[in-house]
């Protein structure tokens, strides 16, 4: 039986939260169950072997993977489960996220990673594949979907405000 929800947000560290968290509150808004976890290519290698080999069985559908630097966990999520992986490449200190997104989205034929912008558009681009992929097979949350796009766009002005600095 099925036993996590259909999204699984993890990240290298606890320093993603601040990125990651944009993800999670795109789903939250969607009203799309996930579970965020801490899960170090580096720093937890057997907690990633276990996440990723289980996570199809568990009930997981979609996987978001943020991590930064030499930005190891989608890739090795991807390589050890057959489930669609968008990684979100965290904003380092020393490169900028430069790092972090070519380390994620230089993957070799075969082992696909879904691979979004640096930072804050990334993981809210990842989280918004995720709810289309569902969509797919839930026509309740395509209509989420549809209304939170209708919201954004009714929420841009025609004519900017020229008063603005
Ligand atoms: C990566 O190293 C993590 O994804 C994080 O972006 C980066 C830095 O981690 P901390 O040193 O802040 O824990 O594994």
């Amino acid at each position: 039986m099925a036993a996590s929800p259909p999204v699984a947000v993890i990240m290298g560290s606890q320093s993603d939260w601040a990125t990651m968290r944009h993800a999670a509150e795109t789903l939250d808004a969607l009203g799309i169950p996930y579970e965020s976890r801490i899960v170090s290519a580096h720093r937890t290698p057997d907690r990633l072997v276990a996440f990723a080999k289980g996570a199809k069985a568990a009930g997981v559908r979609v996987v978001i993977a943020g991590a930064g630097g030499a930005a190891h966990l989608p890739g090795m999520a991807a390589a050890m489960t057959p489930l669609p992986v968008f990684g979100v490449p965290v904003e380092s200190k020393a490169l900028s996220g430069q790092d972090s997104l070519l380390s994620i989205v230089q993957m070799p034929a075969g082992i696909p990673v879904g691979t979004l912008a640096i930072g804050r558009a990334g993981a809210v681009n990842a989280a918004l594949l995720a709810a289309a992929v569902l969509a797919l097979t839930d026509d309740a949350l395509a209509g989420r979907l549809d209304a939170w796009r209708a919201r954004q766009s009714a929420a841009v002005a025609e004519h900017p405000d020229t008063s603005a600095s």
